[in-house]
């Protein structure tokens, strides 16, 4: 039973025997979740510190690889443990051999919660803001609802929300592969560009693991589709062969008829045949460039489906509440100013695809970048270079980058970041923007990029005569 009525009712399990692999956010709010609703849980993970601080909260580790598969109900995954590429985890193998289901925190919670609605958002790029966004719009809308997944909180540490109360949840390639059967009311893809495909065996298997957000809906459901890429438009014109759920696409690049899209800095409407514009984007201060568009023109689309209304007092609440979004920490996030500097952290940029949407953002670029780069390095971002006046670069890539830069754009190999930020700052001048935008991974040098944006925000303050910005927290 559950302890207080906010907690998620996961009764059904009460006596059943789960295991569970891994145990960091997700893993180890599943095994509390699962034990506190009375089920046998399993709880192991290959790290040793993982096992000691689940035996201090009272979870006694279970070797997995040991163990016999068919005494088990079940198997809670973690969406990082590999099941496929680039291996098998081989307790997944054992799993298998004894025909155990294998799923993730996901599932759990579309299960332990039937009745409420559930939006599902993924993309390569773009799906947290998106995801706070519809969050964000909701709560303006005094909508119940609650935000998790990917995009942090745990699905099983969400609170019941009753009938329908709306789960706003951030799914990423590797949950979406552990989802046999949860259905999303409104499903939302970004968009599909190269990446995890290491652990995906190849950019087609990536893109058949986005597609399955759309699985199991029907007519009465959404289907909200970027189609903008390769990728991503080729799903779009699989899912509307197989005619199976209500289509909106939305674009950046162009008017696309029956669906939502950018023009002249404009979100259009054109979901009724009217074409209307709804949304100026050069108002939204919090949400600036074309990738934001989508952003926007996607949480819009998502908020008014799951409300089922396209009234003009409803599209006014939705469109006034994204005026209001604050923006996410470390995507994009407008710190402050120095005089005419601004200081951006953009610490969640950990590929070049992600870098591209700040560099395109701004035309003045003090840059800094580096760490832990992925195979393209920033060979990618090529066309940006011309708006970056100069390079600082920290971490394991900086001599990689440095080279890359040769010749088209003065650097500085600084090492590490606040050095980076004391020579950008001593250097900038005029209407320029201090962008911390890594292209890279931050293992080397930090935790994880929130960490990494945390150390710079406190850089950043440290500055004399530097203003924070006040209002919301991103452009
Ligand atoms: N582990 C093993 N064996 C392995 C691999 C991992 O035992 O072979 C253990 C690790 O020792 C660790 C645990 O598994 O203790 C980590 O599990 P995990 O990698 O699934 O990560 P969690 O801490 O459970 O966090 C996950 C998501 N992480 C990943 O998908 C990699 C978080 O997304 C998510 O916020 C969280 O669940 C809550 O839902 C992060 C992420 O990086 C932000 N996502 C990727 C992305 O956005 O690109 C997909």
């Amino acid at each position: 039973m559950s302890a207080n009525s906010n907690m998620l009712d996961l009764a059904a399990h009460e006596d059943h025997t789960i295991a569970v692999l891994g145990l960091g956010i997700s893993g180890m709010s599943a095994a509390d979740a699962l034990r506190r609703a009375g089920a046998r849980v399993l709880p192991w993970d290959d790290n040793e510190n993982r096992r000691n601080g689940a035996a201090a909260r009272g979870l006694a580790p279970y070797n997995l690889e040991a163990a016999g598969f068919d005494e088990i109900d079940m198997l809670v995954l973690s969406p990082g443990i590999p099941q496929g590429h680039p291996t098998t985890h081989p307790v997944v193998a054992r799993a298998r051999a004894a025909d155990c289901e294998i799923l993730c925190d996901i599932e759990l919670l579309t299960r332990a919660a039937p009745d409420a609605r559930y939006v599902g958002i993924s993309g390569t790029n773009g799906k947290s803001t998106t995801t706070a966004l519809v969050g964000h719009i909701l709560a303006q809308l005094e909508i119940i609802s609650a935000v998790g997944g990917n995009i942090g909180a745990p699905a099983l540490s969400l609170d019941a929300l009753g009938r329908d109360g709306v789960y706003v949840l951030e799914l990423s390639s590797y949950q979406l592969e552990l989802l046999p059967r949860a259905v999303f009311d409104v499903a939302v893809l970004l968009n599909i560009t190269p990446d995890h495909l290491d652990r995906h065996g190849g950019m087609d298997r990536y893109a058949a693991a986005k597609r399955r957000i759309f699985d199991g809906q029907d007519k009465s459901q959404s289907a909200i589709m970027g189609i903008d890429d390769t990728y991503s438009r080729a799903v779009f014109d699989e899912v509307s062969a197989r005619n199976s759920a209500a289509m909106t696409p939305v674009s950046t690049r162009g008017a696309c008829t029956g669906g939502v899209y950018l023009k002249d800095n404009w979100i259009i409407d054109d979901r009724d045949g009217l074409a209307e514009p709804v949304i100026d984007m050069n108002a939204l201060s919090a949400l600036s460039g074309v990738h934001n568009a989508q952003n926007v023109a996607a949480a819009y689309t998502a908020v008014s489906a799951i409300v089922n209304d396209h009234t003009a007092e409803t599209r006014a609440g939705i469109t006034g509440a994204i005026a209001d979004f604050p923006g996410l920490a470390h995507r994009q996030e407008l710190l402050g100013t120095c005089g005419t500097l601004k200081f951006v952290n953009d610490s969640k940029a950990t590929n070049a695809e992600a870098a591209a949407h700040a560099l395109a953002a701004y035309d003045d670029i003090y840059w800094i970048a580096g760490g832990i780069a992925k195979d393209a390095g920033i060979t990618p971002l090529e066309p940006l270079f011309e708006r970056v006046r100069h390079a600082f670069l920290i971490g394991a890539a900086a001599n990689d980058f440095a080279e890359t830069l040769r010749g088209r754009v003065p650097v500085t190999v600084s090492g590490d970041l606040a050095t980076a930020l004391a020579q950008a700052t001593e250097m900038a001048d005029g209407e320029a923007v201090i962008l911390l935008s890594p292209a890279c991974a931050s293992f080397d040098q930090y935790p994880n990029f929130e960490a990494r944006g945390e150390a710079f925000r406190a850089a950043v303050i440290g500055i004399p005569g530097f203003v924070p910005h006040t209002v919301g927290g991103a452009i």
